[in-house]
């Protein structure tokens, strides 16, 4: 039995029936509708590669550049792409192109135009898997270290939520502080960052000594959370988890994922912000420092 003084507001009762109130509130209330769908007309544009990626720089998103930028650092010239920045806080991933894409309405979207007809990719993880199938890259061939990876790899796509939708959401997010939710969230965070720091004690990389598909998927989000994601760096104690922390740099170290981490991302310094990616020299020409300072003109 609950005892609804305790609730959150005081004495709140879940009603007979759930109706949707439009303003709940929090960071994200304003975005979020019960249904899915497109909310307009809106095409997308088509760039000069194959590969049209529309995303934003977050952890879901920057799994996709890292692979393409490591694609293309191993010589994959048919992984060049265009990267589109759709901007989630405005709603972008409603309009209707964005939807033909990803009914889902959750960056980020990959549409391949080297297919016949176009194949469109969503969910991150499927995106990274169809890219080294496509490519044959960063996935193991050996019966054993491909099932290792793919384990991971839909381990991040399982546990990932608890840690953004869960301990961010509530942590940073929520209007109001709900120490149930926090603490909650708080011990599943703590035990998948406990569970790493075991695994990549014994283990290089998640398969093994192999970079992978599931290094790219897993590090964005846990290695963000070694970088202080949601101010929580001190509150997680993830000083604790040395093994994820030696992990998390060996990936970092990475040119190509110090280039990947900066496609689409619309935070941070200037000079590491490249809104749009549409040719390597964009690194070079078109982060957002030198774009303002040429007045909004893109080279
Ligand atoms: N499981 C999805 C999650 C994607 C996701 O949650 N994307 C967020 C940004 S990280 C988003 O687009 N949110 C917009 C919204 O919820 O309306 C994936 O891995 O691709």
């Amino acid at each position: 039995m609950s005892d609804s003084d305790k609730n959150q507001p005081p004495g709140y009762e879940p009603p007979k029936v759930w109706r949707w109130d439009a303003d709940i509130g929090g960071e994200w209330s304003s975005i979020n509708r019960p249904i899915s769908g497109a909310t307009r007309e809106h095409p997308l544009p088509i760039g000069k590669h194959p590969l049209q990626l529309y995303s934003l720089g977050t952890p879901n998103g920057v799994k996709v550049t890292i692979m393409l930028e490591e694609l293309l650092a191993l010589g994959h010239e048919g992984a060049e792409y265009d990267a589109w920045l759709i901007n989630i806080g405005k709603g972008d991933q409603f309009g209707s192109g964005f939807v033909e894409i990803n009914p889902n309405s959750k960056i980020p979207a990959l549409a391949d135009h080297s297919t016949s007809p176009v194949t469109r990719v969503f969910e991150s993880g499927s995106i990274l898997f169809y890219l080294a199938e496509k490519f044959d890259a960063f996935f193991p061939k050996e019966h054993y270290r491909r099932t290792q990876t793919m384990n991971w790899l839909m381990w991040q796509m399982g546990s990932a939520p608890f840690v953004g939708g869960g301990f961010g959401h509530f942590y940073a997010y929520a209007p109001f502080k709900i120490e149930y939710a926090i603490d909650r969230y708080a011990m599943e965070t703590k035990r998948q960052l406990h569970l790493l720091d075991t695994h990549l004690a014994d283990n290089e990389y998640l398969a093994g000594d192999l970079y992978t598909i599931a290094d790219m998927a897993v590090w964005p989000w846990y290695g963000s959370l070694m970088n202080d994601a949601y101010n929580a760096a001190k509150f997680l104690s993830v000083h604790e988890y040395t093994n994820v922390q030696r992990w998390e740099k060996l990936i970092a170290d990475r040119d190509a994922v110090k280039r990947g981490r900066m496609v689409n991302k619309g935070i941070g310094p200037l000079e590491e912000q490249l809104l749009e990616r549409h040719a390597p020299n964009d690194f070079i020409d078109n982060t957002e420092d030198k774009v303002q300072a040429r007045g909004g003109k893109r080279l």
